[in-house]
């Protein structure tokens, strides 16, 4: 089993709902196991800026799948949510991003560990470091400390 970090979106249609059902679907996958999630977050959206706010949570899995697997199974569930990808960041029923694999680093044309750009995303990283304030992102340190120096003011946790 390894441990495996996977972050939520969702902007559209109900997205606290969309995202609380996936973490359900998430832990009912064969050989997953929920271990630890964030609380959700209100976010403002980053890069395309004329849409609704997100919701944004991140959760650990112990699995069984190797990433590509994983991967396989996250398009699969955004899929069932009826995602519809019409242009880069456009508003999403829901995102599933693999971020991290315990011991995995991969550079391939559909995945790339850990996540290339999420040191630098609060929607990401407030979530993370209140899941997991302890996991180091090879080369840029500890995510609590990652986290406490990125500006956050369009990131908000939800009660
Ligand atoms: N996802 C993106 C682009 N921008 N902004 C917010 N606030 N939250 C997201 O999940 C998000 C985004 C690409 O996946
Ligand atoms: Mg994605
Ligand atoms: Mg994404």
């Amino acid at each position: 089993m390894t441990l495996a970090v996977i972050a939520l979106g969702s902007n559209l249609d109900n997205p606290v709902e969309r995202v609380e059902a996936a973490l359900r679907q998430l832990a009912a996958l064969p050989g997953m196991r929920l271990t630890r999630r964030s609380s959700c977050y209100r976010t403002v959206p980053v890069g395309y800026a004329d849409q609704p706010d997100f919701i944004n949570a991140v959760c650990e899995v112990d699995t069984s799948l190797d990433a590509t697997a994983l991967l396989q199974q996250l398009l699969q569930l955004e899929q069932q949510f009826g995602r519809v990808r019409s242009f880069r960041n456009a508003p999403r029923v829901l995102d599933l991003d693999l971020l991290l694999m315990d011991g995995v680093t991969l550079a391939t044309e559909f995945l790339t560990l850990p996540h290339p750009r999420m040191h630098e995303r609060a929607f990401v990283m407030l979530p993370l470091a209140e899941m997991a304030p302890e996991y180091v992102l090879p080369g840029y340190g500890v995510v609590a400390h990652i986290a406490a120096s990125l500006v956050a003011d369009g990131v908000c946790r939800l009660p």
